[in-house]
């Protein structure tokens, strides 16, 4: 069971929001602001380059009221493995130690000192806020971009499936493995609550669209991640010491009313929509509740 987190009694003060330099509608910062309402002063992140990196202030000023560590892109969790080990060896306890990569810095460039921090286990976590692209660079294509969605590299759409990336980090052993959404705040608040009070590695992984990427108004990342979910295509679940439990149920609409409004996905066929309202259907049919 995950905890009930009540909106209503969150702080007031955001230790990571107001002033950041990230495009209006940002869900990565969305994302940020939302994590930081439950780990609150007592926690050190990492992150590598990404727009996160860069969107918490320019020059002098920053919107972190914590400790953050702008890392090369292959290296977060083994940055943050360091300041954990450096915490133990100076005795200081009940610290969250964090690492805070984009989609690539995560499942791509980022994934083997990500696998490797898994592997040994660290006392520390990782989220993966992914928006299906290379957004700092311009959208290139990576593994976690969806199947047939146009990139600033792929102009005839991506041939290739999304990698699952939460059933990768499951099989590494690790205690805690979660999906959240932007568009369920209380829902991924608990997850990162939950992962903070953990021993050893957990992995969150939050869908957090880019309007830019994505081809949708700058005022409807909300509204998208709360499609994806609804339609079952971003399904929420959390799986701890192995056992595995859906958070949020979905509406199951239809996959076309989250898929056609977005314009990277412009060109994709009608088998396509078939295909991937057929594998949903499958799904849900077969797992049940
Ligand atoms: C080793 C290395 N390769 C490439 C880059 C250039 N680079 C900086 S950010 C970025 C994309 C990051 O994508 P993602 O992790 O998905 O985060 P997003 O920008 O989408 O927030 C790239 C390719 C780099 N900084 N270092």
């Amino acid at each position: 069971m995950i905890d009930k987190i009540n909106l209503e009694q969150l702080p007031q003060e955001d230790l990571f929001g107001p002033g950041n330099v990230g495009c209006k509608g940002c869900a990565a910062a969305i994302a940020g602001r939302q994590a930081m309402k439950v780990l609150r002063e007592r926690t050190m992140i990492t992150i590598p380059a990404s727009c996160m990196a860069t969107l918490g202030g320019n020059n002098r000023r920053t919107t972190w009221k914590i400790p953050f560590y702008h890392t090369l892109f292959e290296c977060a969790p083994a940055v943050s493995s360091g300041i954990r080990a450096a915490l133990e060896v100076q005795g200081i306890k009940n610290v969250n130690v964090v690492s805070w990569g984009g989609d690539a810095g995560s499942a791509d460039i980022g994934f083997q000192a990500l696998s490797g921090a898994a592997e040994r286990n660290e006392d520390i976590f990782h989220v993966c806020y992914d928006n299906e692209m290379y957004m700092n660079t311009g959208g290139q294509t990576g593994s976690q971009t969806p199947k047939t969605a146009l990139t600033s590299n792929a102009f005839l759409g991506k041939p290739t499936n999304k990698k699952n990336m939460l059933a990768i980090m499951e099989v590494h052993g690790i205690g805690y493995v979660a999906s959240a959404s932007i568009a369920f705040p209380a829902d991924l608040m608990a997850k990162l609550k939950k992962a903070a009070s953990r021993k050893g590695f957990s992995y969150i992984h939050i869908l957090a669209p880019c309007f830019r990427g994505w081809g949708i108004p700058s005022d409807q990342t909300v509204e998208f991640a709360r499609r994806a979910v609804y339609c079952g295509l971003w399904e929420l679940y959390e799986v701890e010491d192995g056992i595995r439990k859906r958070t949020v149920e979905p509406q199951l609409i239809p996959v076309k009313d989250y898929i056609f409004p977005q314009k990277r996905f412009s060109k994709i066929s009608a088998e396509e929509i078939n295909r991937l309202q057929q594998q949903v259907d499958d799904y849900y049919g077969k797992v049940g509740k």
